[in-house]
């Protein structure tokens, strides 16, 4: 079994990113050695930091929406793969540079400037403390979300017709936008759905064997991520925002954040299988 989860909104809460809630199922599904796969908006350097916390260290993780993946060398070919950092990590990078996003995102702000509607601040444009008062993050945590490889995330601020207009423009330079909890993303061609597909390939390949797959999101960027497993949980979540995936084997936790998530993994994997159930 592989289980793959959003962390914003979804393994966190939306509001103070706190996982109490979600501890004893953490717990359950280590002792169980079933790898839990955090794929999220977040940075390496935000996940870095995390999965210490978490109790994830050992495991691979999808960062930046998709754009950037980490894998310890358990989730190695060996002999192929030797170019680990002084993290012990090997990183692939499955999206787009980010100097070429925020290059981009200069020129479509240049030459869309008499557009109407089109107003965004990109998190680079935002003061340490702007970001902290956003979003709630720590000023250290807001520091490690501003240090990205492969996405940028702004608030849109503009129109409706003004975002097409600019989802349009990006377009054309193969960058595409997807709505997290509070931001969008600007991302190159990579999103959770196909870096999951990657990691499920990549595991099959090392240990001969398809895994079962759960996955676990609230937002809109889940939902190539709900599709791309056999079983899907939509966490309700805290923004309003429409999440539809196409997936047949789904549930909607009535709960929010990790409430929520453990909801889903027991409607999932506690009934089905008893002995998974985390104990009290
Ligand atoms: C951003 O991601 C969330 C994910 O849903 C969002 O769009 O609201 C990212 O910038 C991430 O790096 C950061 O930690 C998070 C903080 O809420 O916001
Ligand atoms: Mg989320
Ligand atoms: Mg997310």
């Amino acid at each position: 079994r592989l289980l793959f989860s959003d962390l914003d909104g979804s393994l966190l809460d939306h509001h103070s990113y706190d996982w109490a809630p979600a501890a004893p199922w953490l717990a359950r599904l280590y002792q169980l050695g079933i790898p839990v796969i955090p794929v999220t908006s977040k940075t390496r350097s935000e996940l870095l930091s995390l999965r210490k916390a978490l109790g994830l260290e050992d495991l691979p993780f999808i960062a930046e929406n998709g754009a950037v993946v980490g894998l310890p060398s358990s989730w190695c070919h060996s002999g192929l793969e030797r170019q680990a950092g002084s993290d012990g990590l090997v990183i692939k990078t499955l999206g787009v540079d980010i100097g070429f996003i925020r290059q981009r995102l200069r020129v479509w702000r240049e030459r869309l400037k008499e557009a109407p509607g089109i107003r965004f601040t990109a998190m680079s444009e935002m003061t340490l403390d702007g970001l902290s008062t956003y979003t709630g993050l720590s000023d250290p945590e807001a520091r490690l979300a501003r240090m990205r490889e492969g996405s940028e995330p702004l608030v849109w601020e503009g129109s409706e017709a003004g975002l097409e207009t600019f989802r349009a423009s990006l377009a054309g330079d193969d960058l595409q936008l997807v709505q997290g909890g509070r931001f969008w993303h600007v991302t190159g061609k990579s999103h959770k759905g196909n870096a999951v597909s990657w990691m499920i390939e990549r595991f099959a390949a090392l240990r001969g064997v398809t895994p079962l797959t759960l996955a676990l999101g609230d937002g809109p960027n889940d939902i190539a991520m709900l599709e791309a497993v056999d079983q899907a949980v939509v966490i309700q979540g805290c923004h309003g925002l429409p999440v539809e995936p196409r997936q047949t084997a789904l549930y909607r936790t009535a709960a929010a954040g990790p409430k929520g998530w453990a909801e889903g993994v027991e409607y999932w994997w506690g009934r089905v299988d008893r002995r998974l159930t985390p104990a009290a």
